[in-house]
């Protein structure tokens, strides 16, 4: 019998709804990591999840666990407004931080998390996650190898239809909790990370239109925090009206379309919408080549569409044993067994946890840098929609 110790790193999730236990589930997955403790928004809450995922400690002071030197790293899975505080006070206790998007409520808030997650020589990640399906690393690795030629356009879009009654209540729909920008925010900088990622194009400028459909929601009883896990939670939108509810003037926006320019003279747009009836989480996009084209639709995420002027056109079924090493590296099952959204999440930590054992490791998984990149985005998109004119991305 061998025994061979391995470094099993502890770590902690802020956050205790949707997207908190998709962190837990999936970060225990890679087996070098543990879990030891939860923060919310109150111990009751936290003590909750914490007995549901098995995990020992919880609070509801996140910064008791920051002050434990056995500490490794902090998941930040917490509605937006407290993602830079938290970001800032973990890396001021030297932790190492992955933190779900956006990165923080503007850039400025973004840059000072750069700043210091370089200085304190922190490994840092921001969760745009979707790149790490199969077959999106296999779009990108194809156009490496000049599978599409030049790239002249690319298009598609994000819709879901989880806030389309006005009786659906999130915490994202307030700009005090989610920041200026909903919809664009919060699914539109995936598409736009993966644009950027599959291309290696920057989106240099853009003229975008946002539109908020409901100028009022009914919101329940209860402060923003309970929303965070509870009737407001991401996807529990649609449990109908509590009594108690009221009405509230809303100020982000419910669609967006955005006419985009890339690199030196290619074109785009897209859209991004959470009333799109019937759509659940349709991340769509397409990017064509003087030499072919791709599409890739995130709910039939093992399929990829290559498009062809002078031969057949081909649907090809995600199959590792015929992507190249690189695109294979973020797939784990064989052909016909599907990965999915769950699957993103486990790779991207895996690319950080192997960074945090080995600091010479290439960088595989998305960072501050890249969450700085997309509030960035996310900024000109409002100026744009606010004076109704083009803009450069900073
Ligand atoms: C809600 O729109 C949400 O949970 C996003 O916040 C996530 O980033 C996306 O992956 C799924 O939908």
């Amino acid at each position: 019998m061998q025994n061979r110790e391995t470094k099993t790193f502890r770590v902690a999730v802020f956050g205790t709804g949707f997207i908190g236990r998709v962190h837990v589930e999936a970060v225990r997955r890679l087996g070098n990591v543990e879990v030891v403790a939860v923060a919310a928004s109150d111990d009751a809450k936290a003590r909750r999840f914490a007995d549901e995922v098995h995990v020992p400690n919880s609070t509801g002071d996140y910064r008791e666990i920051l002050a434990d030197p056995q500490l490794d790293a902090v998941h930040i899975c917490t509605p937006n407004w407290l993602h830079f505080p938290m970001a800032k006070a973990a890396m001021e206790a030297g932790k190492h931080v992955l933190c779900e998007k956006p990165l923080a409520m503007n850039s400025r808030e973004g840059a000072e998390l750069v700043r210091l997650a370089e200085e304190r020589k922190l490994v840092n990640c921001t969760l745009y996650n979707m790149r790490y399906y199969p077959q999106v690393q296999n779009m990108r690795r194809l156009r490496e190898a000049a599978e599409l030629g030049d790239i002249h356009t690319v298009q598609g879009t994000y819709s879901q239809d989880w806030l389309l009654f006005d009786t659906d209540y999130s915490w994202r729909i307030e700009g005090k909790a989610n920041g200026p920008s909903r919809t664009f925010a919060d699914i539109g900088t995936h598409w736009c990370d993966m644009v950027e990622h599959v291309t290696g194009l920057r989106i240099t400028s853009l003229c975008a239109d946002l539109s908020t459909f409901h100028k009022t929601r009914r919101k329940p009883a209860g402060s923003i925090e309970t929303f965070a896990a509870g009737p407001g939670e991401t996807f529990a939108a649609g449990s109908g009206t509590p009594d108690q509810a009221r009405e509230i003037a809303i100020d982000t926006e419910d669609f967006g379309a955005v006419l985009l320019r890339l690199g030196d003279r290619a074109r785009g747009a897209m859209t991004v919408s959470q009333i799109a009836t019937g759509r659940k989480n349709r991340l769509f996009l397409e990017v064509f080549g003087t030499k072919g084209s791709f599409a890739w639709d995130q709910e039939r995420p093992d399929e990829l569409w290559i498009g062809r002027r002078s031969s057949m056109n081909s649907l090809a079924p995600k199959d590792p044993s015929l992507m190249s090493e690189k695109a294979r590296s973020s797939a784990d099952l064989p052909a016909g067994l599907s990965e999915g959204y769950d699957d993103t999440f486990k790779q991207v930590f895996r690319g950080f946890y192997r960074t945090l054992a080995d600091r010479s490791a290439p960088i595989e998984y998305p960072t501050f840098a890249d969450g700085l990149r997309q509030l960035r985005i996310i900024e000109a998109v409002l100026e744009s929609a606010e004076s109704e004119a083009w803009r450069e991305v900073g």
